[in-house]
């Protein structure tokens, strides 16, 4: 079973092609925009329909050809891990993490013909439930169940027999499959009053630590297993899901000052030493660090993000916009989120006036 020390992290969205020169990045316009739609939204169609494109591109061969890697699935994990101490604990946490989802979202079009909306999990609605085997992302036809045994793999729903070979930097592992340990307790930071404390952050700089805290938590508590895996955790789908989610709530903060918050970034960039100790990499090298002319420990719009070859580099200030070139997507809320996000708003409004 893994386990690992939870620190916060985060992630995101989707796209159209972007051409990175040395010293420009031009990008093609948006102009269909991508639906990123709850899970509990979608249709049982698109639900099949977006099942199969994961499970297509758990098939699909590697372009990365790293040592161990076989398929796409593959390598988006080990972008993940390989930047497990770059990414993390960071002020471009929340940026790299919406650049990832909009990657893997952009892989499943081009590699797999899928055509409908990125789904997130809307973590704050299940948040209710006495039993999380009855959200509908855990069901036998959706994402499948908890895990079991000694290993706690999972073995219900279409990924039980998903082969993974990603799990440390510089080292492939042998075959193992997704662990789970499904607790609905964890979720409890996905409630009102954990979302409220970071919605009332005036700046990133706050903003960022507060999202990357308890919010970030928990979807992957809650998951457990492979979820709590800082490196190896892109390796259960449902990764996508939870990071969507938490990237609907940078974007939906965001969206209470504009257009001041597509230009607010901040934070170190460079993880804490007591992080990377706890994950037991060292700090991230200078070619992570100290590139195209970023100098300094704190992120900005400058700052490059990479999903290694699978995608262009684009920067920090490229993915600010979920409407602009890169990401170039609508945010589709629920009725229970916008009466949970109003609550809040309308809370700190009474604030400001009293
Ligand atoms: C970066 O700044 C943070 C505080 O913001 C500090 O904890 C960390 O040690 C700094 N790292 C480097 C390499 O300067
Ligand atoms: C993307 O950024 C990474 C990290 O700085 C760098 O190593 C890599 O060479 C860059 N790739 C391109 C195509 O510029
Ligand atoms: C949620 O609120 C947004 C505006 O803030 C609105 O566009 C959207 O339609 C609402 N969602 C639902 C399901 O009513
Ligand atoms: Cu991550």
């Amino acid at each position: 079973m893994v386990r690992l020390s939870w620190i916060p992290f985060v992630f995101a969205s989707l796209s159209v092609a972007v051409e990175t020169t040395q010293h420009s990045t031009r990008e093609a316009a948006c102009t269909v925009k991508v639906q990123h739609k709850p899970w509990q939204m979608l249709t049982s169609a698109e639900r099949t329909a977006y099942i199969n494109a994961e499970l297509c591109l758990m098939e699909a061969p590697t372009r990365l050809n790293v040592a161990g890697s076989k398929t796409l699935w593959d390598d988006l994990q080990w972008a993940h891990i390989l930047q497990a101490n770059v990414m993390h604990d960071v002020g471009h946490f929340l940026p790299w993490h919406r650049y990832f989802f909009v990657v893997h979202g952009n892989l499943l079009r081009e590699e797999c013909g899928y055509t409908g909306p990125l789904p997130y999990w809307d973590e704050t609605a299940d948040a209710s439930l006495s039993d999380l085997s009855r959200s509908p992302v855990f069901q036998n036809t959706a994402f499948g169940g908890t895990g079991s045994g000694a290993q706690s793999y999972i073995t219900t729903g279409p990924f039980a027999s998903l082969a993974l070979r990603m799990r440390r930097p510089g080292q492939s592992a042998s075959n193992y499959r997704i662990s789970r340990s499904l607790n609905v307790r964890s979720l409890a930071s996905a409630r009102q009053a954990s979302l409220d404390a970071c919605f009332q952050m005036t700046t990133y700089t706050a903003a960022w630590e507060c999202w990357g805290g308890s919010p970030h938590g928990a979807g992957h508590g809650a998951t457990g297993g492979l979820m709590v895996d800082v490196f190896a955790s892109p390796g259960d789908p449902v990764f996508y899901l939870h990071h969507g989610w938490l990237d609907a709530m940078w974007w939906k903060w965001q969206t209470l000052d504009l257009p001041g918050r597509l230009t607010d970034m901040g934070g170190r960039n460079v993880p804490r030493l007591s992080y990377v100790q706890r994950l037991g990499t060292g700090l991230p090298g200078r070619e992570w660090t100290d590139y195209h002319g970023e100098r300094g420990n704190i992120t900005t719009l400058n700052h490059i993000l990479s999903v290694n070859e699978l995608a262009p580099n684009v920067t920090v200030g490229n993915v600010m916009d979920v409407g602009g070139s890169v990401v170039c997507a609508d945010y589709i809320f629920s009725n229970s989120f916008n009466a949970t996000i109003n609550t809040i708003v309308d809370g700190f409004m009474t604030t400001f006036t009293e």
